[in-house]
């Protein structure tokens, strides 16, 4: 039985959890929070990570690719070698030049903090270039690949809310707006994992937020 250590209120923890959802792979969850994780399997001290019978894995793509080797049922990659490259860049778009450029305003956007003109005026600048050349890639035809939902839902589903939201806290303006995300992320939600992924979140959010109050 595989073990997904973490805390739901992670998006990096709901997009290898709707992975394994959407496969139906049976797997346990181990609430770890930031400061409480295991050293051995997440040296950076990152959530999420695994527990395999195997040993232990951290780092969340690469999760959701040992994910699809080992357990291949409801494939979320296509079986045509470029067909999935192509899912793969949009996942690699979508965390390194979305999510992870986007992060730098997060400390305003969502922990009270305020970030200096330079680097909002930077950041700025980084992520309509990045979005424009997203916006190139994803297809949203339902789904971000095209018609078949895969690894790069799993992580448009985490990334996009979050640079939707935080670019309209630090710009007032949503740099997605002219992407239909509001449409595929309504339609995503109203898939049962989804949804399963949304409560647990709900809920886990509250949990951190009390122990945050209580500390
Ligand atoms: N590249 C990592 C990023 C994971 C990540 O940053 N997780 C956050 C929680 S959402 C975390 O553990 N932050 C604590 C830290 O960076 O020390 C992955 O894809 O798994």
């Amino acid at each position: 039985m595989l073990t997904l250590c973490g805390f739901a209120a992670s998006n990096y923890y709901n997009k290898v959890k709707f992975a394994l959802l959407e496969k139906d792979v049976p797997f346990e969850e181990e609430l770890a929070w930031v400061g409480k994780t295991d050293a051995a399997a997440s040296p950076l001290g990152k959530v999420p990570y695994i527990k395999t019978p195997g040993g232990s894995l951290c780092e969340s793509g690469v999760i959701m690719e040992y994910i699809e080797q080992q357990y291949p049922q409801n494939p979320l990659l296509p079986a045509d070698p470029l067909a999935a490259a192509k899912v793969r860049e949009l996942v690699t778009f979508l965390e390194l030049h979305l999510e992870l450029v986007a992060r730098n305003l997060y400390p305003q956007a969502f922990f009270g903090g305020k970030i200096s003109d330079s680097t909002k005026e930077k950041v700025g600048a980084q992520l309509e270039k990045n979005v424009a050349a997203f916006a190139q890639l994803a297809k949203f035809s339902p789904f971000v690949a095209g018609d078949q939902l895969t690894l790069a839902d799993c992580a448009a589903v985490v990334h996009l809310p979050l640079v939707s939201g935080a670019t309209k806290l630090v710009y007032g303006r949503d740099f997605l707006a002219e992407l239909p995300v509001r449409d595929y992320i309504k339609r995503m939600n109203e898939r049962p994992t989804m949804q399963q992924v949304n409560a647990d979140r709900k809920a886990n959010t509250e949990l951190m937020l009390s122990r945050m109050k209580a500390a």
